[in-house]
């Protein structure tokens, strides 16, 4: 922690949309830590006008965002480490130069080749555009289903001797993944998907189980 206590004391504020994935994982990590925070809700893809005002605090008008006192900072990777790193509490990152270098690399591997089919290509397909009377495109779940299996076997793999995704104790890439597969319970394609590996169905069940952790 290297805070002056001043600073610790200054207000936390979410700004983002509750519902999104991004904004889950560090509502999770804010929970973990038992921080009171404050949620600003900014639902960039309500107007024009909500995004412009938006790019003050994020120039590429994606949220979320955190501000603490006059700190801000975006890409989630960047505030949950903020957060575990200045904040007492439980500890989120391990102890180990290796265990920490595979924490980023799956919090890394989950933007860059997870999100997109899961979240878009599975969870907006398969469950958020039939709530719309919208049919899924095909072509899209298809190839989301063979993207999203790779994540899935990667991770399976990972939790294959161990409790948590980079050994026994639970850390950022845990809460960096969580949000994101809830998404695939929502829908019976993502249902089917998960099916298929035991072991990330426990993880699962043991992180619904946290603070913050149910969806
Ligand atoms: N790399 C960014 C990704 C954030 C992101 O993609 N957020 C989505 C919502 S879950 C968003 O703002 N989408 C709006 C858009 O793409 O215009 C981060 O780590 O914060």
């Amino acid at each position: 922690m290297n805070l002056s206590s001043g600073e610790i004391m200054h207000k936390l504020q979410l700004h983002g949309i509750e519902q999104s994935v991004y904004c889950k994982i560090v509502a999770l990590v804010l929970q973990l830590k038992k921080l009171h925070y404050q949620h600003v809700e900014t639902n960039i893809f309500a107007s024009e006008e909500i995004r412009d005002k938006h790019s003050q605090l994020h120039p590429f008008k994606k949220i979320p965002v955190l501000t603490h006192g006059d700190f801000t900072l975006y890409e989630v990777a960047a505030i949950t480490r903020y957060i575990d790193e200045s904040f007492s509490g439980r500890e989120l990152q391990p102890a180990t130069a290796k265990q920490r270098a595979k924490m980023t690399q799956i919090i890394s591997l989950m933007d860059s080749y997870a999100y997109q089919p899961v979240v878009w290509g599975i969870y907006v397909q398969c469950s958020v555009s039939p709530a719309r009377g919208e049919s899924p495109d095909s072509q899209i779940v298809k190839l989301a289903l063979e993207e999203a299996t790779v994540c899935l076997n990667v991770l399976a793999e990972f939790l294959a001797e161990q409790p948590y995704l980079t050994g026994n104790e639970l850390t950022l890439a845990d809460c960096h993944v969580h949000p994101m597969l809830e998404c695939l319970l929502k829908c019976a394609e993502g249902q089917a998907l998960l099916a298929s590996y035991p072991n990330l169905k426990q993880w699962q069940k043991r992180m619904q189980q946290l603070p913050g952790g149910a969806d």
